[in-house]
């Protein structure tokens, strides 16, 4: 899944940019990156520590920086999407901590940065859609009938948009989001909200504006994380024994960046399952819904062309029980053919032929 981080000036994005992904980046270059981040999941060392394989491999997710989005402006919007052009999702960042010496983003409110932000998505939409609109009203021919059905399409999405409508939030087909799906429309995409406070709003839970984010969150069912950027940069740079012992101090386990992963995963509706041995314990990415056939597809090709059966254990038995065999012993495992839905925790083994 590729995550795209955009937000209003000096927010933080490329600061949690580079905690997710473990890249250095030099938070005053233009160049924006892309990089692989690691999803935290404590089901991946609890196999591990069973195991004890030559090799652990995490889920991933891809994020992209982007330069700011500023109020208004055309031309930097347009330099803004088009390197989320790929993004799948989007992850707004909005600034809470409170810092004189770095400079405030246009509006201060972050419930004012995060409608800005979304308006700048609205507007977005709306060129690429009026574009369209244009191109097709404008042709010099007879619309094919399938340009008719899309242009009718793309006018309902013009009112909408008009009205400060997400797209998200309109009834759509499978068949009119396929004839939609080369436009990387933003409010079409799922969204992340991250509200980066300082160590006070962290330990108070509380930020100006808080309530209305939530609310504005809940209403357009988009995932909401809080993340203090300066402790999580802290934790960084501690080994694993100190950061252990700062966690405890704060009372919780995890770091808000493997919160925030977590988090992000779920909300873009993606699921793990899990591969295990002597040579490697491996989570692996599906979305929801998705059968036994994608995901030997997803493990190798030759595995989906010769796929005959799967077995399939589920994570908790095999903790309780202690390892497959007691698992197989007790009558819980699985065999299952190509189109039995997968569900998060499994874990899989393909037979196949080739
Ligand atoms: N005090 C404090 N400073 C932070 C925090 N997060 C980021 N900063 C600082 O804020 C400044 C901007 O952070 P960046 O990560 O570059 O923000 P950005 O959104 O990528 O900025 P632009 O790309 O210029 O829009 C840097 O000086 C960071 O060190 C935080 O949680 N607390
Ligand atoms: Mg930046």
């Amino acid at each position: 899944m590729r995550v795209g981080i955009v937000g209003l000036s000096q927010v933080g994005k490329t600061t949690i940019f580079s905690l997710l992904t473990g890249m250095e980046v030099d938070l005053f270059s233009e160049e924006h990156e892309k990089g692989i981040a690691k999803v935290h999941d404590p089901r991946v060392d609890v196999l591990a520590k069973m195991f004890e394989p030559k090799k652990v491999t995490y889920a991933t997710l891809e994020f992209y920086d982007t330069p700011a989005l500023k109020i208004n402006d055309k031309k930097e919007r347009m330099a803004v999407f088009s390197a989320l052009q790929l993004a799948e999702s989007l992850m707004i960042v909005v600034r809470a901590f409170e810092n004189d010496a770095v400079s405030y983003p246009e509006v201060e409110k972050p419930v004012e940065q995060l409608k800005a932000t979304l308006d700048e998505f609205l507007f977005r939409d709306l060129d690429v859609v009026t574009s369209r609109i244009e191109r097709l009203e404008n042709a010099k021919r007879k619309l094919e009938m399938k340009e008719e059905i899309e242009l009718k399409l793309l006018k309902r999405l013009e009112e909408a948009l008009g009205n400060e409508q997400l797209l998200s939030k309109i009834e759509l087909t499978d068949e009119e989001k396929k004839m939609l799906g080369g436009f990387s429309l933003a409010t079409l995409k799922p969204i992340a909200v991250v509200v980066n406070v300082d160590e006070e709003q962290f330990s108070n839970k509380d930020y100006e504006t808080k309530a209305e984010i939530v609310e504005l969150c809940k209403k357009n069912d988009f995932a909401y994380v809080e993340l203090c950027g300066k402790l999580e940069m802290e934790l960084n740079s501690l080994s694993e024994e100190e950061r252990m012992e700062l966690l405890k101090d704060l009372g919780t386990e995890e770091t808000g960046i493997q919160r925030l992963s977590r988090a992000l995963y779920n909300q873009f509706g993606l699921i793990s399952f899990f591969t295990v041995g002597k040579d490697e314990v491996r989570a692996w990415t599906l979305k929801k819904g998705s059968t036994a056939l994608d995901a030997a597809g997803t493990i190798h090709t030759d595995l989906a062309r010769g796929f005959i059966k799967a077995e399939i254990i589920k994570y908790d038995d095999l903790i309780r029980l202690g390892s497959e065999k007691a698992v197989k012993d007790a009558g819980l495992m699985l065999l299952v053919g190509k189109d039995h839905v997968i569900e998060d925790g499994d874990v899989i083994n393909i037979r196949f032929n080739v």
